[in-house]
């Protein structure tokens, strides 16, 4: 685990808001981008996703050294969780993100540059890296070139508990929850559980609800649990809100990747209007639109894998569609 230097943001009394500098304060253990650089990028980044990211943008301290509490506490959390924190904030305020998401089996370093090149010109969010069935061993590699490559934080998303790589940024603990087979419920946590802590990743729990897609994929096989069907809001309803009364920080509504049909907007709604954690859907997406109108329905963030897989140029588009929806008043 590398160390880096705690920031502290605060503002130009003679232009309260704008985040003028950032100086050193203290050393602290810290596994992930370097906060100076996620500062540095939203400072390129208009105020209102500055504020978005957890990063300055608070109440002006006047004088200089009243540090208002609600900055050290998000200062204290975005140290801790960086990427938690940044989803949170930007639920908070309406702001959608993107991830896309990468098969370790499917790249190559110069198809991880051209990814990663495309990525950033689209501002994309997240890497998601992982999958149901990955054959390769190459999870690692894969990893340290997109972070060779890029700045964009990488979160693994793992289909088995040995895919966890300690050059991440951040993993999501999923328990699908949406299934009745006890081994992806919790039985593989309580294997890895060691080996995830020791990795020092950031970990968020999430609450994984499997949808049906219209035919079986990977995801469903492999599970061995039903999805919830496609026109039973109810039962995803009370499957996000279950997961969120257990304690888990976001829940991700996955039509499985590849998938025939993604998850129909009206399921979205209903699922978060009943929920205050951050939702993820992903599954099927193949074109801007339903990624906008996934997020008017009320998804923070979108994830795209097999559309970008066969046609990188939609990235763009994809990342701009998002970004596009409307930001809470
Ligand atoms: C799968 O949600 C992701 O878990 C992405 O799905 O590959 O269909 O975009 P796609």
């Amino acid at each position: 685990m590398h160390r880096i230097r705690a920031i502290i943001l605060k503002e130009n009394l003679g232009n309260p808001g704008k985040i003028v500098y950032a100086r050193t304060e203290k050393r602290l253990p810290y596994h992930g981008p370097s906060l100076f650089t996620l500062a540095r990028r939203r400072l390129r980044k208009p105020e209102q996703e500055a504020s978005s990211a957890g990063v300055g943008l608070f109440e002006p301290a006047t004088p200089q050294t009243q540090i208002n509490v609600a900055f050290l506490q998000q200062h204290e959390l975005l140290m801790k969780e960086p990427i938690y924190a940044s989803l949170l904030a930007n639920k908070k305020k309406g702001v959608k993100s993107i991830a896309v998401l990468v098969d370790p089996d499917k790249v190559d370093s110069r198809k991880i540059r051209e990814l990663t090149e495309r990525s950033m010109e689209a501002r994309v969010d997240y890497f998601l890296v992982g999958g149901s069935l990955v054959v390769s061993n190459r999870l690692d590699q894969v990893v340290q070139d997109i972070k060779g490559d890029c700045e964009i934080p990488v979160i693994l998303f793992p289909g088995t508990p040995s895919q966890v790589s300690r050059f991440a940024d951040g993993l999501l603990y999923l328990s699908l929850i949406s299934g009745r087979n006890p081994e992806l419920l919790i039985g593989q946590h309580v294997i890895s559980a060691p080996l995830v802590r020791q990795s020092g990743l950031e970990i968020i729990s999430t609450g994984y609800i499997l949808v049906d897609g219209g035919a079986p994929t990977t995801v469903s096989y492999i599970s061995n649990a039903s999805p919830v069907p496609a026109d039973k809001n109810e039962i995803a309803v009370c499957t996000a809100m279950a997961g969120e009364m257990l304690g888990m920080k976001q829940i991700y509504m996955d039509a499985g990747s590849g998938a025939k049909r993604p998850i129909a907007e009206d399921m979205i709604a209903s699922v978060a209007a009943c929920i205050d954690i951050p939702l993820i859907t992903g599954g099927g997406i193949k074109d801007p639109e339903k990624a906008y109108r996934n997020c008017r329905a009320g998804a923070d963030l979108i994830v795209i894998g097999t559309a970008i897989e066969q046609n990188l140029s939609l990235l763009r588009e994809m990342a701009d569609a998002v970004h596009s929806a409307p930001v809470k008043a």
